[in-house]
């Protein structure tokens, strides 16, 4: 009985008169159930919501190695028509010299530096964000950290999610590395990632599932930024989309040098609102997605009402810098209402710090954009993606934050 119970809540609900009502726990109310009424008090809620995170949902992330070498491969002083810097730079993610990344990033030329930077993972190769000829191809260790039977995409394939001129035109630095980079986004490939070198050989329930993994590489790609003169590292926006936008959310709540978070259709376990039990469900992220999160995070399947948290506490944590949800209007796999109702349930923590939010627990309509305080939101009309409508806004959001 109970098997075909969980069979049926299963399968994704998109009818709003069949959400469940649902009591989301309070960010400003610590589980003892003591209110939070000041900043410093709020220092410590903060600290009780990343615990549990970590505990039940992330994993737990190890520190940051010490003595980690970057090593610039190669620039291209005229890219784009010498619009921009390129520079490949090889940042290690464990002593060995087995694992690391090769960040990919575009300096725009001519404004004065250093400059505000987006950071941001991507889906399939740095060489697939663009067309251009000089981005390196994946490397011999990439290509065995990813797993065997890799087939390499072609070239540009992904170009569209990357308008690359339009941000560097705009003042920014852009910065990518590929997602299997750290961790392979694939089941069964946890033998190849930096997890287990961290995790000593295996996992336990509490050990950082890949999300988490892909976050605080994330962070190892700031503290080479932090080094890097073109760029201000005090003023870079970590973004992402989707799987990479719940990434990015988690990368900000870690690390409290992210001046701005851009998570673009992050959904399930992003910006969505897990109570609401609509689109995506965690029962079914974490069976098609075992590996994302810890395996605590599975006692929820079927029992959302049961986390100790929700997103919008997530959203919460990143407080007070800004953050904009990005969502689109046929994306309902990702629940838009649930992503936006995120930001309206955080906006007390930002009050808290004297800034406001969003407030209205309507939903907004599709093509609607907004800006409240340090908060932003749009909903653009059409699929699951992430293209130049969305940049602009992200840009114009950021030019009121990251601009001197
Ligand atoms: C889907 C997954 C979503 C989202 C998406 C993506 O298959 O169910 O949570 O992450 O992939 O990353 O494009």
């Amino acid at each position: 009985m109970s098997v075909c119970l969980s069979a049926q809540t299963r399968e994704a609900n998109y009818d709003e008169s069949k959400v469940p009502a649902y009591e989301l726990p309070e960010p400003l109310v610590f589980s003892s159930g003591k209110p939070v009424s000041s900043r410093r008090q709020w220092k410590k809620r903060r600290a009780e919501l990343m615990e549990l995170f970590r505990e039940r949902m992330y994993g737990r992330e190890p520190s940051a190695p010490k003595d980690i070498s970057f090593e610039v491969t190669k620039v291209v002083p005229d890219a784009f028509g010498g619009l921009s810097t390129m520079k490949e730079v090889r940042i290690m993610l464990d002593p060995s010299g087995e694992h690391y990344l090769v960040m990919l990033m575009f300096v725009p030329n001519g404004a004065e530096k250093p400059v505000p930077a987006f950071l941001g993972i991507n889906f399939k190769g740095n060489h697939t964000t663009t067309d251009l000829e000089e981005v390196s191809l994946p490397d011999e260790v990439q290509l065995r950290n990813y797993g065997p039977g890799y087939q390499v995409p072609e070239r540009g394939l992904n170009a569209r999610r990357w308008p690359y001129e339009y941000i560097l035109e705009h003042g920014y630095a852009v910065c990518t590395f590929c997602v299997h980079d750290p961790e392979p986004d694939l089941k069964g490939h946890y033998d190849y990632g930096i997890r287990k070198v961290y995790d000593g050989g295996s996992p336990r329930p509490d050990s950082w599932g890949s999300v988490s993994a892909w976050a605080w590489s994330l962070c190892r790609a700031l503290d080479y930024l932090c080094k890097d003169p073109s760029v201000d590292a005090r003023r870079v926006a970590v973004i992402g989309h989707s799987r990479l936008g719940k990434t990015a959310l988690w990368a900000g709540a870690m690390d409290r040098r992210f001046a701005m978070v851009v998570a673009n259709d992050s959904g399930c376990s992003g910006a969505a609102l897990s109570r609401r039990v609509y689109g995506e469900n965690l029962g079914i992220i974490n069976t098609s997605f075992p590996y994302w999160f810890c395996s605590n995070y599975k006692e929820y399947n079927d029992a959302e009402a049961s986390l100790p948290f929700d997103q919008h506490e997530l959203i919460a944590m990143i407080a007070p810098r800004p953050v904009y949800v990005a969502s689109a209007s046929e994306d309902l796999w990702a629940d838009p209402y649930g992503e936006y109702l995120s930001l309206v349930y955080a906006t007390p923590v930002y009050r808290l710090f004297g800034y406001d939010g969003f407030s209205d627990t309507s939903m907004p309509a599709a093509g609607d954009s907004k800006v409240i305080g340090r908060m932003g939101h749009h909903i653009r009309e059409g699929q699951h993606d992430c293209i130049l409508y969305d940049w602009e806004r992200f840009i114009t959001f950021a030019d009121r934050f990251l601009k001197k």
